[in-house]
C-alpha cells in the first residue's frame, strides 16, 4: 500500500473543535493526510476564572514534537497559534532541527471570538525567527497589517503591495487572504516575481470560525501530497470555500465551517486565478 503523506500541526487546541489543532486534524483527515499535533496552548474559557489561554510548557512542546518526529516524521509542518516569544523561538529551533520540505506559517494573532492568541512581544520573534523559515505565510488582512507596522489595508491593490512587502521578511511565498474585503474573497499570492490573485465568491454567513486554520491546514496537506504551491493554494481555497458554504451553528454563537463538506457534497469550487509578472 502506498502510505499517506504526513503533516504536523503545531498550534493551539480549540476546545470547541472549529479552529486550531482540531480544525487542522479534521482537514488533514479529509484530504487523506496522516495528521500529528504539537499543542502549544489549550484555548477554552473557564466559567468562573475567565482564563481563556492555558499555555503548555516548553518541555511539553518539545516532547510532543520529538515523539511525532521519531514515530512518524513529517512531509509538511503547519504552525498556528504559538502565543509567546518563547514558544516561537522553541518552535523555530525545532523546525530547523528536522529535514522537512514544506512549512506553512499561519501567523495567528486574534481569534474570531476575539481571543488574543499572540502576545505583543511575540511579533518581533515571529518576523525574525519563524517567518524566514516558511515556504508560505498565510496572514489575513488584520495580521498582514500588524506585520507591516499597522499599515491600513482596504483594497486588493493594498493586499498586493502588502504581499510584496511581506516577502522581504524571507518566506518563499506570501499569501495575503482577503476574507475581510468588500466583494468577492480575493487572496494574493506572491513569490518574488509573479503576483497571483485567487478569487472565490463571497459566501454570506457569520459561521466562519476556524476558516483561516482550515485553509492553511489544507495548503499544508496538499503540499505534503506533492502539489506545487499554486495548485496547493487553489485546491485549499476550493476546500475552504465549500466548507464555508456548508458552515452551520448549533446555537446563536458563531459556528464552525464544515470540514467534511467537499467529501459529502462533492462540489469543488471554481477558483478564478490570474497571474501577472511584476
Ligand atoms: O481561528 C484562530 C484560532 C487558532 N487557534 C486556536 C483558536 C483560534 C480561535 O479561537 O482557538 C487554538
Amino acid at each position: 500500500m502506498e502510505k499517506p503523506a504526513r503533516a504536523l500541526t503545531i498550534a493551539g487546541s480549540a476546545a470547541g473543535g472549529s479552529a486550531g489543532i482540531q480544525a487542522d486534524l479534521k482537514t488533514f483527515q479529509e484530504l487523506d493526510v496522516y495528521g500529528m499535533s504539537t499543542i502549544t496552548a489549550i484555548v477554552g474559557r473557564h466559567p468562573e476564572t475567565d482564563k481563556n489561554v492555558h499555555p503548555q510548557s516548553i518541555e511539553a512542546i518539545e516532547a510532543q514534537f520529538d515523539t511525532a518526529n521519531k514515530q512518524i516524521a513529517f512531509d509538511a509542518i503547519k504552525t498556528g497559534m504559538l502565543f509567546s516569544k518563547e514558544v516561537i523561538e522553541t518552535v523555530s529551533t525545532l523546525i530547523e532541527s528536522v529535514d522537512v520540505e514544506h512549512i506553512v506559517v499561519d501567523p495567528v494573532m486574534v481569534g474570531k471570538l476575539d481571543s488574543k492568541l499572540l502576545k505583543e512581544d511575540a511579533i518581533v520573534a515571529l518576523k525574525e525567527k519563524l517567518i524566514p523559515l516558511a515556504t508560505v505565510i498565510t496572514p489575513n488582512m488584520t495580521e498582514a497589517s500588524i506585520l507591516l507596522n499597522d499599515r491600513p489595508l482596504k483594497t486588493v491593490d493594498d493586499l498586493k503591495q502588502a504581499a510584496i512587502d511581506l516577502h522581504e521578511l524571507g518566506p518563499a511565498f506570501v499569501l495575503v487572504k482577503g476574507g475581510r474585503l468588500d466583494g468577492p474573497a480575493v487572496d494574493v499570492l506572491y513569490e518574488g516575481t509573479k503576483l497571483t490573485t485567487l478569487e472565490a465568491p463571497r459566501i454570506d454567513t457569520v459561521n466562519t470560525s476556524g476558516a483561516g486554520c482550515t485553509y492553511s491546514a489544507a495548503i499544508a496537506a496538499y503540499l505534503a501530497k506533492g502539489k506545487n504551491i499554486h495548485d496547493a493554494v487553489a485546491l485549499a481555497k476550493s476546500f475552504i470555500t465549500t466548507a464555508i458554504e456548508h458552515s452551520f451553528s448549533y446555537n446563536d454563537m458563531v459556528g464552525p465551517t464544515y470540514h467534511a463538506a467537499e467529501r459529502k457534497f462533492g462540489e469543488a469550487h471554481h477558483i478564478q486565478i490570474h497571474t501577472k509578472k511584476i
